[in-house]
């Protein structure tokens, strides 16, 4: 493995993230507090929490530690601004957005800078989330001027029906640290320009990130209270916030397991609830696949973001007669990953986010093994010269059956397991046998069998001839089975996810009417 320890990885960083920080345009200092009501503020409770570089351990920023309270005064803000902003035109809205996503496209190297930094991915990769927040808010800011409801015939006379949109008041967006600066605009680009308010508790992991995007839309124009910002931790800021009763709608990117709680809560308390909750993506790859092509997109898929996105391919589904040959080639590959601090050059792969994610990884590889998981490369976590101060994983790759803990769990980073298959249909068997569906991908030059994957592979993405990541924002983005619970995001579909349909008739006979009885 080549790691890249370069001089510079650490001294550079000490000076590097204030300057980078003090150009994205706001006050540093702003960028650790809550945003509530248009203001930047700090949590009553006088708590903190700290964002660290997951690659260095460096200290980037203090930040406010927030509990029910703040949750009490951001729902308020947020409640009190709906009605002005549910009757601000939608254009309008939209302009806002479109401010917005122009002042990130200015901002974006500084802003993919401040990903890299506080979450680990490569650079290259902290440019790609913040693209796809500018595609996001560019796409939502043109549904300013669509939204387009339904107008059809009607049964009676002197009638006329329509269906149209409506807001459905306070969303809580409760993000993920993986896309600090995408996923933020996935929930609140659609929720806002359908004239929802909302109150956003980010990730704990990327308080930064999240800060500098509020900073973007308040300095857009958004105004006070439309959108706030709650720091801290699940269960001091996202469970009240789940929990509030002026709160309708929750819309949660994160673990099953705290989906699944959020999911009992809300059905209790009668609320809207969009989920998404991770994947246990496989890449299938017939016996006459161009495993060149494939090989890139395994690598890319199962190790880019160090397996850490929802849609990272964490199972090889391979053929037998070319098992032996992508086994090889795939150890060999993940062998000469380049591990290292995103912002340096030549790094391939940054850090897992946390010490827990590394343990918790670790714990899978422990797992793997004891199950009689054969261990390909890897396993273990970095620790060469500067790799030792940050959260380095090696790229792993197992040999393991279907059943297995490591081919059923989502691990969440950079872990793959090649499973070996006879037959297309008992590679779309056990692609379907997991309690995920997000992502699936088939590698084959055959069109009957890619089309039998089509209407086989059961899973919200597929891709045919390319890895499980990549979606794009126009797409509706979720899963079936434990990936989510029917709602999704991004595409037209987001909208509705974070809207009420509202049917209208207008009886203009001047008459009683009655449906389904005046019938000659
Ligand atoms: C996620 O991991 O939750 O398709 C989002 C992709 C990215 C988004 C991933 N565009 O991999």
């Amino acid at each position: 493995m080549n790691i890249a320890t370069d001089a510079r990885t650490c001294s550079g960083l000490q000076g590097q993230s204030p300057n980078q920080l003090g150009r994205l345009g706001v006050i540093m200092s702003d960028l650790t507090k809550n945003f509530i009501n248009g203001r930047w503020v700090e949590s009553p409770s006088g708590a903190t929490f700290e964002s660290r570089n997951p690659a260095t351990g460096e200290v980037l920023g203090v930040c406010t530690r927030s509990n029910a309270e703040d949750v009490e005064a951001a729902v308020a803000a947020a409640v009190n601004a709906f009605d002005r902003w549910r009757k601000t035109p939608a254009p309008r809205r939209a302009e806002i957005l479109f401010r917005a996503a122009e002042i990130m496209l200015r901002r974006k190297e500084d802003l993919a800078q401040l990903v890299t930094n506080e979450m680990g991915k490569v650079i290259a990769e902290g440019r790609g989330d913040v693209q796809e927040a500018i595609d996001m808010t560019y796409y939502m800011a043109g549904e300013g001027r669509r939204q387009f409801g339904l107008v059809a015939p009607v049964e009676l006379p002197n009638k006329f029906g329509m269906c149209l949109r409506d807001p459905i008041g306070v969303v809580g967006a409760i993000t993920p640290w993986n896309f600090p600066i995408a996923i933020p605009c996935w929930k609140l680009m659609p929720a806002l320009v359908l004239g929802n308010t909302v109150v956003f508790k980010p990730a704990e992991d990327t308080p930064l990130c999240a800060a500098a995007l509020i900073a973007i839309l308040e300095e857009a124009g958004l105004p006070p209270g439309v959108v706030n910002m709650v720091l801290g931790y699940g269960e001091e800021v996202g469970a009240p916030l789940v929990e509030h009763p002026q709160v309708p709608c929750i819309s949660f990117t994160g673990s099953n397991e705290v989906g699944r709680q959020i999911a009992i809560k809300c059905a209790h308390l009668g609320k809207r609830l969009h989920l998404e909750m991770g994947g246990k993506n496989a890449i299938i790859v017939m016996d006459d696949a161009d495993l060149d092509l494939a090989m890139d997109g395994i690598v890319w898929s199962a190790f880019g973001t160090s397996g850490q996105r929802c849609t990272a391919a964490s199972r090889i589904i391979t053929h037998n007669a070319v098992k032996n040959e992508l086994s090889e080639r795939l150890v060999d590959r993940a062998a000469q990953l380049r591990l290292g601090y995103g912002l340096l050059p030549n790094v391939d792969m940054g850090p897992v986010v946390n010490e827990q994610a590394l343990e918790k990884i670790h714990g899978y590889v422990m797992i793997g093994v004891q199950e009689g998981a054969k261990k390909l490369v890897g396993g273990e976590r970095a620790t060469d010269g500067d790799l030792a101060r940050g959260y380095f994983f090696k790229p792993t790759v197992f040999e393991a059956t279907p059943d297995m803990r490591i081919s059923q769990e989502e691990i969440f980073g950079p872990v793959t397991n090649i499973i070996p298959v006879r037959s297309l249909e008992e590679a779309i068997a056990v692609n379907n046998h997991t309690r995920y569906g997000l992502s699936t991908a088939i590698y084959t030059r055959d069109v009957n069998r890619a089309f039998t994957a089509i209407r086989d592979v059961s899973t919200g993405i597929l891709y045919i001839n390319a890895g499980t990541i990549g979606a794009e924002v126009h797409f509706p983005f979720g899963g079936t089975r434990g990936t989510g619970n029917g709602h999704r995001e991004a595409g037209v579909q987001a909208l509705d996810t974070f809207s009420e349909w509202k049917s209208v008739y207008v009886d203009y006979s001047g008459r009683l009417q009655r449906a389904q009885i005046d019938v000659e």
